[in-house]
């Protein structure tokens, strides 16, 4: 493309390129039941209609007899899958189709379906087929004035993703990512619509390109793909969360990650050699500033060679991985998927000779350039091709690696069109397919390949994986990162948006890279951003070669002072957050979240991104600006409690706060169960005083609250065993007393600590009486205790201190 004015030349414009030159599916003629799905021969094509099982609708678009059933590596399980009976009645008018309170109504003289469940109603006003091409669908979908769309994976723009217009198509974007730029690295053709507070999903699942415009038709939305079939799924709510749930359930959820990779991640492209890692690793610990993971990027290797060591920069990588893991890290390093043309290099030889490579139709071996010059790439669509390339990850596991980075999967080729020739092929396990057909899958393919390799052997131990490029289902492998921004102030707000809408489909590990990739950071930026990273799920500084330094400590005493203390909230806050963790692998619901996904009845959080959610009741509000000292927080409704001053504020209002460089605002829902522990250099630190405490947030006057918490190892498969704990807390309030529960709903993992504290936030006064928790103490002799209270009078905060015992705990406070 032109990047000068000679762009908008007048002789440039191009025509009106909207394709409307298709054909309806027309008049219904033929209705039959075949297998659990309803057959509809149109005049130009049919269509096919299956309920899958857990609420969906499958309407699927195809030609001949009998639609091809077969689903994409998408869908997570066969189970998933089945097609429900379905019950249906034909008049003369439409055709209907019933199944619990969904009703779809196909319309016989135009084909347009119109799919209710309760008061939700989806109308897909036309499907059409272009004439020119095979396979080329459109799905036009009616826009009602008070529909808000979330989801779409990783894209630029806001939150809210009407009036957009986005690309599915896996791309390596280097160029800043700006509002107009439709692709990035993920894909997923998922989003829902949101009306009133009720909403529906749609997930469009074809792995070639796809449109989704939001933009061209004020009341439409134009669902489109370019090759292929049109392969809809209609998904029940009716809450946004519902559909969550309903999607992850269809596609996967995110498998418990070990601990430590959710504790904070340092990243340079590159660190050079041993001794610069060895001291990056050395800094942090003397710095006292926490850290689980340093990665690797593409200089280790020998001459780009993925499963190799340069042997100069990295003399004994073995004894270097043994001297980090006694100091607490993990190294991730980068796996590319190009393999370096070279009869001399074993991998590509072993490719060659064992067929693992993409051909093109002719049966060559596919190379383009990347990193190394000339490479082929592995067929990852091929399970023998993936058992290969996991056997190949004991590379990294003898080691001792239990994390890996996989980048340019989209797979990133130095070329015009910056990825594979699209007539490359695919083995597709005996369904030969072209890499235009298949694009989107190949980084997710890559993934499960990673992720399978390090599971079968880390020997029980919980793998990591990070990958650029995904499809829908991604999470079932790998954590995302949101690949090359910039250290810009608008990639660090526009991270908030991002990252909440890859929530929002079915990815809750996901992440930017702190302080900006490419560009140069400025302290105050990487101030900024620090504080709002270390609340993201996925939390990794990285930066790119030539830019600025931008570790921890690169800008000075205040900067670090900054990044440690946040960096530190967050191990502070891991028992908290790794609960949230569980919930989003047990329900696929986001770990951070917007405010319109726990308050969809109101209409200020409808676009609301640059603040959110940690779990269902931390909000957090970064200022994304510079020389800014205040902002305006949105609170809806409740009582929300200042994290750090103890001050509360009424609900459904915005107040203005003030946030001087060192301050991210924080704000705690009253009645919200809170958990810390304390700080400690990596996750799998021990320390001499272990404890946790849990937060009580009272809400004054009366309410309850409880939170069922999670607990494991953090690090093994064990849990899968049973080897897992929960407690329940539960707490009951009145005007004058205060009743705790904490009680072990599940003991299979038994938690190493003697103490267990409460701090009950917003007590007045100091209480009457305190039954369950030993005698008053001052509150500095709280911590030499095992068991007693203390009341500190100026943050209005009861402290306990109890044995952390199978017996459980109980508590009345009377006020
Ligand atoms: O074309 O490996 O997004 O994180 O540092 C650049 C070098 C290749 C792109 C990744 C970035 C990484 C860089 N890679």
């Amino acid at each position: 493309m032109l990047d000068t004015s000679a762009a908008i030349h007048p002789e440039n414009a191009s025509q009106h390129t909207e394709r409307s030159t298709g054909v309806q599916l027309g008049m219904i003629t033929q209705i039959t039941e075949q297998n659990n799905a309803l057959l509809l021969m149109g005049e130009h094509f049919n269509l096919a209609i299956a309920l899958v099982d857990g609420g969906s609708i499958r309407i699927k678009t195809f030609r001949g007899q009998e639609p091809n059933w077969k689903t994409t590596p998408a869908i997570a399980g066969p189970e998933s899958q089945s097609q429900v009976p379905l019950q249906w009645t034909a008049g003369e008018e439409r055709v209907s189709v019933v199944s619990g309170n969904t009703t779809v109504d196909i319309n016989r003289k135009t084909g347009s379906l119109s799919i209710r469940n309760g008061e939700q109603q989806a109308n897909i006003v036309s499907v059409q087929r272009n004439r020119e091409s095979v396979g080329d669908y459109t799905a036009f979908i009616s826009l009602g004035e008070d529909d808000h769309i979330y989801g779409l994976g990783e894209k630029t723009g806001f939150l809210d993703k009407r009036g957009e217009r986005y690309t599915m198509w896996n791309t390596d974007v280097y160029a800043p990512h700006v509002p107009e730029m439709e692709a990035l690295y993920q894909s997923i053709p998922f989003l829902t619509m949101l009306n009133n507070g009720k909403g529906y999903g749609l997930f469009l699942d074809n792995p070639g390109k796809t449109v989704f415009d939001m933009r061209s038709y004020a009341n439409m939305a134009m669902l489109q793909t370019w090759t292929g079939e049109l392969d809809l799924y209609w998904i029940e709510g009716p809450t946004l969360k519902e559909v969550i749930v309903r999607y992850s359930e269809l596609t996967g959820r995110m498998p418990l990650p070990p601990k430590w990779a959710l504790g904070y991640h340092q990243s340079r492209y590159s660190y050079m050699d041993e001794k610069e890692v060895m001291d990056l690793a050395h800094t942090f610990r003397d710095k006292k500033i926490p850290c689980d993971v340093i990665h690797l990027d593409i200089h280790y290797m020998n001459g780009y060679r993925v499963f190799t060591f340069d042997e100069s920069r990295f003399p004994n990588p073995e004894q270097m991985m043994a001297r980090l893991r006694e100091l607490g890290f993990h190294i991730v390093p980068i796996v590319d998927p190009g393999v370096k043309k070279d009869p001399m290099y074993a991998v590509y030889m072993e490719g060659v000779d064992e067929d693992f490579f993409c051909k093109t139709a002719e049966g060559d071996i596919y190379t383009g350039p990347v990193w190394p010059g000339e490479s082929a790439f592995p067929d990852f669509t091929e399970s023998r091709v993936r058992d290969w390339w996991t056997e190949k990850q004991r590379f990294y596991t003898d080691l001792g690696i239990d994390g890996i980075w996989n980048d340019m999967n989209e797979p990133a080729i130095f070329n015009e069109t910056k990825t594979m020739d699209v007539n490359v092929m695919h083995g597709n396990e005996g369904d030969r397919k072209t890499h235009g057909e298949l694009h989107n899958l190949y980084g997710m393919c890559m993934s499960q390949a990673s992720y399978e390799g390090l599971k079968a052997l880390l020997e029980g131990k919980r793998p990591f994986v990070l990958t650029r490029a995904g499809y829908s289902g991604i999470q079932r492998y790998a954590a995302v990162w949101t690949g090359d921004n910039r250290s810009f102030w608008e990639h660090m707000s526009m991270a908030m948006p991002m990252v909440l809408n890859l929530g929002m489909s079915g990815v809750p590990f996901a992440g930017p890279d702190i302080g900006g990739f490419a560009h140069h950071t400025s302290g105050e930026l990487l101030a900024r951003w620090m504080q709002m990273g270390v609340f993201f799920p996925y939390c990794r500084n990285h930066s790119a070669i030539d830019m600025l330094r931008q570790e921890p400590w690169s800008f000075g005493e205040e900067v670090e002072r900054i990044c440690r203390q946040y960096i530190s909230l967050r191990y502070q806050w891991m028992p908290y957050l790794y609960h949230w963790f569980y919930e989003a692998s047990q329900t696929g619901l986001p770990v951070m979240r917007p405010l319109v996904l726990e308050y969809p009845d109101d209409p200020q959080t409808y676009n609301l991104c640059d603040q959110f959610l940690v779990g269902d009741s931390v909000i957090v509000a970064p200022v994304y600006r510079p020389n800014t000292e205040w902002r305006s927080v949105y609170l809806p409704e409740g009582e929300w409690v200042d994290y750090w001053s103890g001050e509360r504020y009424a609900g459904k209002q915005h107040i203005h706060v003030h946030a001087p460089l060192a301050k991210l605002p924080i704000f705690i829902r009253a009645g919200a169960i809170l958990l810390e522990g304390p700080v400690r250099q990596y996750a799998g630190e021990t320390v001499a005083d272990e404890f946790v405490t849990a937060s009580i947030y009272l809400q004054g006057g009366s309410g309850t609250s409880s939170l069922e918490w999670y607990e494991d190892d953090g690090l093994t498969f064990a849990y899968e065993d049973g080897k897992w704990s929960k407690m329940l807390i539960e707490t009951t309030e009145s005007e004058q007393a205060l009743n705790v529960t904490a009680k072990y709903t599940a003991r299979g993992y038994e938690p190493q600590r003697a103490s267990i504290q409460f701090r009950i936030v917003g007590l007045a006064a100091v209480p009457q009486g305190v039954a369950g928790s030993g005698g008053q103490v001052q509150v500095a002799e709280l911590a030499q205790q095992a068991l007693g209270w203390a009341y500190d009078a100026e943050r209005g905060e009861l402290l306990l201190k109890l044995p952390d015992t199978a017996d459980g705990i109980e508590l009345n406070i009377t006020l």
